[in-house]
């Protein structure tokens, strides 16, 4: 049985003094939450302001990207390492709004999966395809695509981190992320179960194990039925991990 597992991507958002609002009051609903981990992701300049309010909670924390270099000449790369400094258990990787920037490839995508495992932080690697793709038959040849570094570009040692660690796969539709709109539970159903079995090509025992959240416009009004579905185990949330209400409603109904 997977335990639920509820992330906030917070985005572009956020302030010293609205941060610290939001973060007491989820300290404070979530705790007698039980049968849900929940985790929000924050821009990196406050980490620092998450670990001091949610060391003592049940609240994980987490940034939304690493470099995929270590170390070196690299103007404005944060590293996986550096994110650890910070307590983080969480780092999203490949979220489609980095990849729609052209700056992550699949290659580089997996660069930094590969560092965020190697300094201890679960990775949550995103996958989903485009309006286009979809209409055009092809969401799922992108999902494989996006997909196929992971299940057999890793290295055994890489790939033992990965199981150690629970890796967390977003399926993250690009049309349904902030428009509003979302996937059908059946849709994402659908998606959820492929990308299972192809983790299952490698490994059986991981695929049973790995956690593979939806993401785009999940909300306290859709999440019930996204969350019933047999192969959805949580949700990375986007405009609604803003708003404390629906963030915590929504971790309510996936406990
Ligand atoms: C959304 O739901 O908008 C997201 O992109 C979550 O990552």
């Amino acid at each position: 049985m997977r335990k639920k597992l509820v992330i906030g991507n917070w985005k572009l958002h956020g302030s010293l003094l609205e941060n610290q609002a939001l973060l007491n009051r989820l300290k404070q609903e979530l705790h007698d939450i039980e049968g849900v981990d929940a985790a929000v992701c924050l821009p990196y300049v406050y980490l620092y302001q998450a670990q001091a309010a949610l060391q003592d909670s049940t609240i994980a924390w987490g940034a939304q990207n690493v470099s995929q270099f270590t170390e070196g000449a690299y103007t404005s790369c944060i590293s996986a390492q550096m994110v650890a400094e910070f307590g983080c258990t969480y780092t999203i990787v490949g979220h489609s709004e980095r990849r729609a920037l052209k700056l992550e490839s699949n290659q580089v995508a997996t660069k930094r999966l590969l560092n965020a495992l190697h300094a201890g932080l679960t990775p949550i690697f995103c996958v989903g395809e485009t309006l286009d793709e979809r209409d055009g038959g092809m969401a799922e040849l992108i999902v494989r695509n996006q997909m196929l570094n992971v299940v057999y570009g890793l290295d055994s040692q890489a790939f033992a981190l990965a199981k150690k660690l629970n890796m967390v796969i977003a399926y993250e539709p690009v049309w349904a992320i902030g428009t509003g709109e979302h996937a059908s539970p059946e849709q994402a159903q659908r998606m959820h179960a492929f990308i299972r079995m192809m983790i299952a090509e490698r490994d059986r025992e991981f695929s049973e194990q790995i956690r593979i959240v939806y993401g785009g416009s999940m909300a306290p009004q859709n999440a019930e039925s996204l969350l019933s579905m047999p192969d959805i185990d949580g949700g990375l949330l986007g405009r609604a991990a803003l708003v404390a209400e629906d963030f915590i409603d929504t971790c309510r109904i996936a406990s």
